[in-house]
C-alpha cells in the first residue's frame, strides 16, 4: 500500500515531537527557540503568571517583534492540496440529498470530516455527536421523522464498534442509515485499521463496501444510498480510507455524475387490475395500512381509502408512515357488516408472526379475490446472515405481492379511477357516510377508555403515567407534535391521549429492543423537527434507564438548539428488569425483597435537572407533587418554543 505524503509528513512530525518531548525537561524546552534559558528574553517581557509545571511560557524577541507587526510573518508554505478527494466525497453526498452528518470525531474520516465543515457547509450540517451509538441511534430516529437517511461517520474499528448495537436496532426497524467509516492504514494507531472492517456489522447490514479509488468511492456513495433506500430499507456501510479522502484531484478529470433516483418495484398491471376490481366490487373493503417508505405515500393511501370509502386499518400508534388515526374513515367500519375484501400494504410481522393491524381472511368479493397484499421483500431476500426472523406478513393471502406498497399505489388509484362507474362511486359514497358514523363512535368509545386510563392513581406520588401525559395533552394539543421516544415502556399513554395523525407523530419502538435509543432517536426527530422550520415539537418520554446508556445526546440537544421536550419516566430502575426479577425470584420461593439489586438506580438518586444542565440545557425537578407539573411543562415549552431543548424530571410510578 503506497503511503500518502500527509501519512509520511505526519509520521515525521510525530517522531520528531517524541523525540525533543523526551529528551526535554518542559514543553517549553521541547519547542525549538522557546526556553527558560533564554535569559535576554526573560529580562525584556513583563512577568506572566507561572504555568502549573513551574514553567514561564516566555515569546523570545522575535515573536514579540512579529507580534507587534514590526517584522513580517514568515511566508506560509502554499496549500499543498487544492482539491481533496472528500470535497468530492461530499459532493456526492450531497448529490444524493443528504442534509445531516452526524459523528464522533476520529483521525481516520478527518479528510472527510474537514471537507463537510470546510467545503460543504452550505449543504450539509454537521452534527456532534458524544458516542458512535448516539449517532446511528439518531439517524434511526431521523429516517423514522423523515422516511429519508442521514449519514453518519464512524471512527475505524471501535466507532463502529460502539455503533454496532444501534446500527442492529436500526436494520431490524427496517430503516435507512449511510454510514461511512474511516479506515487510515498510516494512522497512528494500527488497531484501527481492519482488513474487512464491515465484517464487524455485516451481519446487520443491507450492503458494504470498500472502495479502492476516489471513482468508485463516489459511485459508492450514490449506490449505498439507493440501497438504503430500496425497499427492504436498511443501514449500509462504505469504508473509506484516509488516502482517498485526502488524495489530491486538481487538474485531474473525475466528477461526481448526476444522481438518478432508483425506480422502486411496483406492483405489476394485471395484479394491479385485479386489485382494483376487488376494491371496487367489494361490498365492505378494508385497507389495513403498515408503515410506508416516505410521507408521500401517506398521502397516496389516504387518497385510495377515501377514492373506495374502504375502512382503514392503522399502525400509527405502532411507528411512522401509516394511516391517520383521527382520519373519519379509520376504524373497524359498520357493525354487522362483513369484510369481505382486505388489501395490506407494508404492515411488517411482528416478532411471533402477527400482523399489527388486525388483518384477516374474510369472505370473497364476487371478483374473487378474499385479500391481497402489497409488501417490500424481506431483509431475508437479500442477507443471509441475519438474526432476526422479522420480514414480512405472515398471513397467507389470495395475492401476495413482493412490491413496494407505496410505488403500487398512483398505478392502482389510477386504475381504480378507470374502473370506477357512477354507479360505484355512489355505493361508495353512501358506505363511506355510514363509516364515517360508526368511526366517530367508535372513536369516542376509544377517547373515553383513554381518559379513564389515564385517570388511575391521578393523584399519586410518585407521579401515575397517565398524569405524566394528561397534564401535557392541554398544552400540546394545537401543535404540530412528534413523539419520538417509543411508548411501551410509559404505559402506551402517548399514542392514545394524542392523535397519531402526521407521518412523522409516533416515531415507534427501538427495533430490536435495545436501549439506549428513545434519547438519542430525539435528537434524530429534533433535527426533522428543526429542518422543518414549522414550529414542530418534538416530545421525548424519557425512560430514565434508556437515558443513562449515552446521556451525552442531552448536549448535542443543546449545542444544536433541537425543539425537543424531555418528560422523565423517571421510576429509579430498569423496571422491566426488575419484574423479570422478581418474577424468577417467585418462581424459585426465594422471596422477592433483594431483586432491586442490580435493576434500580438508587442510593444515589441520579439528578436528571442537575444533568440536563450540566450538558447545557434548562431543566427543571425532580418532580413528584403532579400538581407542579403543569407549571413546569409550560416553563419549560416556552424554551422548546424558542427552538431549544429542555428537561423535566418526573418522579414515576413504575409503569
Ligand atoms: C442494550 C440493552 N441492554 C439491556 C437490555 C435489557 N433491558 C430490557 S428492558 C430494560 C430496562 C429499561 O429500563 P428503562 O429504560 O428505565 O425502562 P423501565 O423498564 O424502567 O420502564 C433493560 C435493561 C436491553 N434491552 N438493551
Amino acid at each position: 500500500m503506497a503511503k500518502s505524503k500527509d501519512a509520511v509528513g505526519r509520521r515525521r512530525f510525530l517522531k520528531r515531537a517524541a523525540a525533543s518531548a523526551a529528551g526535554a525537561t518542559s514543553l517549553v524546552a521541547a519547542i525549538p527557540g522557546l526556553g527558560t534559558d533564554d535569559a535576554a528574553a526573560s529580562a525584556s517581557v513583563p512577568s506572566r503568571p507561572i504555568a502549573s509545571n513551574g514553567v514561564i511560557p516566555v515569546p523570545t524577541p522575535a515573536q514579540l517583534a512579529r507580534d507587534a507587526g514590526a517584522v513580517a510573518p514568515p511566508s506560509i508554505p502554499p496549500r499543498t492540496v487544492v482539491r481533496p478527494g472528500s470535497d468530492l466525497i461530499v459532493d456526492a453526498l450531497k448529490s444524493v440529498g443528504i442534509q445531516f452528518v452526524m459523528a464522533n470525531p476520529g483521525s481516520s474520516f478527518e479528510g472527510l470530516q474537514e471537507s463537510i465543515i470546510n467545503y460543504g457547509m452550505h449543504d450539509i450540517e454537521y452534527i456532534t455527536a458524544l458516542h458512535e451509538e448516539s449517532a446511528v441511534a439518531a439517524a434511526h430516529g431521523y429516517a423514522k421523522a423523515e422516511g429519508r437517511p442521514m449519514a453518519t461517520l464512524l471512527h475505524g474499528v471501535i466507532g463502529v464498534q460502539h455503533a454496532a448495537m444501534a446500527i442492529y436496532n436500526a436494520y431490524v426497524d427496517r430503516v435507512p442509515i449511510v454510514m461511512i467509516a474511516g479506515l487510515d492504514y498510516d494512522g497512528p494507531v494500527a488497531a484501527h485499521n481492519a482488513i474487512d472492517m464491515a465484517a464487524l456489522v455485516r451481519g446487520f447490514t443491507k450492503w458494504d463496501a470498500q472502495p479502492r479509488s476516489l471513482s468508485e468511492a463516489i459511485a459508492a456513495v450514490q449506490r449505498a444510498y439507493k440501497i438504503a433506500i430500496t425497499p427492504p430499507t436498511a443501514p449500509v456501510l462504505l469504508t473509506l480510507t484516509a488516502e482517498i479522502q485526502k488524495e489530491e484531484t486538481a487538474g485531474r478529470d473525475v466528477a461526481v455524475p448526476a444522481f438518478s433516483r432508483p425506480t422502486m418495484q411496483a406492483a405489476d398491471y394485471l395484479a394491479t387490475k385485479r386489485i382494483a376490481a376487488a376494491l371496487i366490487n367489494a361490498q365492505n373493503p378494508r385497507i389495513n395500512v403498515g408503515r410506508l417508505r416516505t410521507p408521500d405515500g401517506v398521502k397516496l393511501v389516504v387518497e385510495l381509502v377515501e377514492l373506495v370509502g374502504a375502512q382503514a386499518g392503522s399502525s400509527a400508534t405502532s411507528g411512522p408512515m401509516s394511516f391517520p388515526m383521527s382520519h373519519p374513515l379509520r376504524g373497524d367500519g359498520v357493525v354487522g357488516v362483513p369484510v369481505d375484501f382486505t388489501l395490506t400494504l407494508d404492515v411488517v410481522a411482528n416478532a411471533r408472526g402477527v400482523d399489527e393491524s388486525g388483518a384477516g381472511r374474510r369472505a370473497s368479493t364476487n371478483s374473487g379475490l378474499a385479500s391481497a397484499s402489497i409488501q417490500g421483500p424481506p431483509l431475508l431476500a437479500t442477507n443471509f446472515n441475519v438474526n432476526t426472523r422479522r420480514s414480512g406478513s405472515n398471513t397467507p393471502n389470495d395475492l401476495d405481492i413482493e412490491a413496494d406498497a407505496e410505488a403500487s399505489l398512483p398505478g392502482l388509484i389510477e386504475e381504480i379511477k378507470k374502473q370506477l362507474t357512477a354507479d360505484k362511486r355512489r355505493l361508495i359514497a353512501e358506505r363511506t357516510k355510514k363509516s364515517e358514523t360508526a368511526h366517530s363512535e367508535q372513536r369516542a368509545r376509544e377517547w373515553a377508555d383513554s381518559i379513564e386510563l389515564a385517570r388511575r392513581g391521578w393523584n399519586g406520588s410518585p407521579i401515575a403515567l397517565g398524569r405524566l401525559h394528561a397534564e401535557l395533552w392541554p398544552l400540546l394539543k394545537d401543535e404540530d407534535l412528534c413523539c419520538s421516544a417509543p411508548a411501551n415502556f410509559t404505559g402506551g399513554h402517548a399514542t392514545r391521549l394524542f392523535p397519531m395523525d402526521r407521518p412523522y407523530s409516533y416515531l415507534g419502538s427501538q427495533g430490536a429492543g435495545g436501549m439506549g435509543y428513545g434519547a438519542p432517536a430525539s435528537v434524530g426527530a429534533g433535527l426533522a423537527a428543526k429542518k422543518a422550520g414549522n414550529g414542530r415539537i418534538v416530545v421525548n418520554i424519557q425512560c430514565d434507564g434508556d437515558l443513562n446508556y449515552a446521556p451525552g445526546v442531552l448536549w448535542t440537544m443543546a449545542h444544536h438548539k433541537l425543539p425537543v421536550l424531555t418528560v422523565m419516566h423517571n421510576n429509579r430502575a430498569w423496571h422491566q428488569e426488575l419484574m423479570f426479577m422478581q418474577f424468577m425470584a417467585g418462581v424459585r420461593n426465594r422471596g422477592t425483597d433483594r431483586m432491586s439489586i442490580g435493576t434500580t438506580l438508587k442510593n444515589p438518586e441520579i439528578d436528571y435537572a442537575k444533568m440536563a444542565q450540566a450538558y447545557g440545557m434548562y431543566a427543571e425537578g425532580p418532580i413528584s407533587d403532579p400538581k407542579d407539573l403543569a407549571p413546569a411543562y409550560k416553563r419549560a415549552l416556552e424554551h422548546v418554543k424558542r427552538g431549544e431543548p429542555a428537561l423535566v424530571d418526573v418522579l414515576t410510578q413504575p409503569r
